[in-house]
Parts: C-alpha cells; structure tokens; sequence
C-alpha cells in the first residue's frame, strides 16, 4: 500500500507539498492540470513541470485525479472520436512522466453532489451533507450557484465553471440516455482508450457515482456490486479497474465495502482506494465524519484489513475530512483532518501488519 494524498496545485490548493511531505508516511500526491479544460491534451511540458515541482519536495506523482471525461464521449455524440484521440493523446504523455494510474469518473453533467457544504457537527468541526429531500426541492441551476457562494473562492472538483455554463443544455441532451446508453458510451471509450493503456502501462481507476443512485433524472452506473462487475467485464483487462471510494458506495448500506475491496482487489482490478467514513442518518440522508470507525457508519478497520489480506500494492488517500482548527480550505480537502486521517489509516495498518506477522 502507498498512501497519497489529494492537491490540486501550487495556484489552487491552500496547502504546500512542504506541508504534505510532513504528513508521516506520505509517499506522493495525486494530482491534476486543473486549468486544462476538459477534452483538451494535457501537454507534456505542463505534466513535466508539475512533476518536477513534486518530486523537488520529496513526494512521487504517480496518480492523476482527474482526466475528466468530455459530456460527449459520455452523451455518444458524435465528436466524441475527437475527444477519445485527446484522451489517448493525454495517457501517452502522463506515461512519459512516470504516472501510473489515472483516477476518473463517468457520472453524467455532476460529479460529486451534497445538499450542504459545511454543516456543522456537534464538535464544531464542519462536514459535506447531503439530504436527498433537500435536492430535490431545488434544480440544478441555484444548486451551482450556491456551489460557488460556498467554495471559498477555490475550484471545486467536477464543478468547473465551463462544464457547467452549459448547464440547461447538457440536461436536455441526457433525455436520450438511460443507464443502457451510458454503459455502451462507457464501454465504447474503454474499448478505445485501453489497448493504448496497455502499450503504455497506466492504469484506469474508474471513481464511483457520488451518490451511487441518480440525481435530477440522470443515469448513473457506477453504484453498485452488480454494475461494477459489469463495468470491469466491458473490456476484460486488468488497465480497466477501479478506484474503490469507501464514503460513495458506502451510503448504500447494501454496499458492503470490504467485501467489494476483497472481491475486486482479487480479481486485481482495484487500483486505487479512497477511504472515508460516512454517518448514514436514513435512506438518502448522510453526512461525512472523521476517519475513525466509532464516527460513522463504516467500520475503517476491516476495509483496512480487507486491503491488507488482499496484499494491495496500489495506491491509498485519505478522502474527504472534516474543516477543523479554524482551517480555512476546499470544503473536504482541508489539510488537518486528512493528515488525522492518513495517520489513522497508517496506524490500522501497521498494527494490522504486526499482529498477521504473529
Ligand atoms: C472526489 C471526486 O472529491 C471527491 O469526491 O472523490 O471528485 C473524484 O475526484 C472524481 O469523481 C474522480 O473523477
Ligand atoms: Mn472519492
């Protein structure tokens, strides 16, 4: 296991690699070009700097979060070829800098979807909640307009303003795709993308539906035992794998995530964890918490131990924390309680390590 840590960047992270490469254990940092718009290549003199900017600090890149998929590779339009030639484009010079696994996900129009960015805890610490009654009293257009009030002024992921200009018109366009459309558009890109994976070694992870079920009508795959099985086996390759995220399948009680990581990891197909933990209130009704098991409802330490029985060998970041200390960051990617976070997960392992090893 290798444990990263999530930073967008010198111009748009609030935290310094100098601060990340103090965090005990940490090997690297997964990270992306966020200013590239999506469809576009991402030129090697860029991944070349950003690499070098990282390895300077004492940390590896070896992980991408995100290339983000263009709207029409997911929709099936007809440009998409275009875009599948970028994306391919795009593997090629991420290889050339030593990068392994590319992080993505294939929910249509949002990535990621909360009713609140920073409710309040009983400790005072503040989280991402989502209430499904919520969303529903609202539509998509005020929703991103309160995103951006509540963001600090910092990009959010998956919510970059050119993807959502369009808005309304994207909406529309999904009418035509069920949840049938969208696997054969996913399956349509993998078929595509992975020989070229193949010749040039980087993994695809593919991100989970956050929230695995659909939001405003659209479709959404990524959600389940059963449909991840079916993604896996749309190319039969082990460069189409995943990025097991335990706070998005792990809303869906019926989810049970350490034996997905068990069945998964086995098959060899998960490549990259993200790990979290969620307090689930009732159906469609959620908050974040801190890492620690006693705080929600996953218990941290048997996904830990599910990794560890697998042997896993890939690459592990603390997902989402809480805002604590004051701090002042990206809701969810403050640098405090990932780092708590990181430490715990290290301190899972090693104890886990220890006692097999009796
Ligand atoms: C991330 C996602 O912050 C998050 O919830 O896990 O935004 C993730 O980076 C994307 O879905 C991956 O494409
Ligand atoms: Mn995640």
């Amino acid at each position: 296991m290798k444990m990263v840590f999530r930073w967008f960047g010198s111009n748009d992270d609030s935290i310094t690699l100098e601060q990340i490469r103090q965090i005990p254990g940490m090997t690297g940092v997964v990270s992306a070009l966020q200013d590239i718009p999506v469809g576009e290549v991402w030129p090697l003199d860029r991944i070349m700097a950003l690499k070098k900017e990282v390895n300077v600090a004492g940390l590896e890149l070896e992980v991408i979060e995100s290339v983000n998929v263009h709207e029409d590779i997911k929709l099936g339009l007809p440009e998409r070829d275009r875009y599948i030639e970028n994306y391919k484009e795009t593997i090629k010079n991420l290889s050339k800098a030593g990068v392994k696994v590319i992080c993505y996900n294939f929910m249509p129009v949002f990535d990621w979807l909360r009713s609140d960015l920073a409710y309040e805890l009983e400790d005072g610490s503040n989280v991402l909640y989502y209430n499904e009654e919520a969303i529903k009293g609202t539509d998509p257009v005020s929703l991103v307009e309160e995103y951006q009030s509540g963001s600090k002024g910092f990009s959010l992921p998956g919510w970059e303003p050119e993807r959502l200009a369009e808005l309304k018109r994207i909406m529309e366009l999904y009418k035509d795709v069920d949840e049938e459309k969208l696997f054969e558009n996913l399956k349509y890109f993998l078929e595509n993308i992975i020989p070229v994976c193949e010749e040039y070694d980087v993994k695809m992870a593919i991100h989970p539906d956050d929230p695995p079920w659909s939001i405003f009508g659209l479709p959404r795959i990524i959600t389940n035992k059963e449909n991840l099985e079916r993604m896996v086996k749309l190319v039969d390759s082990p460069y189409n794998g995943l990025t097991l995220c335990t706070g998005s399948l792990g809303v869906n009680p019926d989810n049970d995530i350490p034996e997905l990581i068990r069945y998964f990891g086995k098959m060899g197909r998960v490549h990259f964890g993200h790990i979290r933990n969620i307090k689930i209130i009732s159906p469609g009704h959620f908050h974040e918490v801190s890492h620690l098991s006693s705080d929600g409802s996953l218990d941290v330490f048997e996904i830990m131990k599910a990794y560890y029985d697998i042997g896993f060998e890939g690459y592990i970041r603390p997902d989402h924390g809480r805002m604590i200390w004051g701090e002042e960051a990206r809701p969810g990617y403050g640098l405090y309680d990932r780092a708590l976070g990181a430490t715990y997960l290290n301190g899972l392992w090693e104890a886990i390590n220890k006692i097999s090893a009796k």
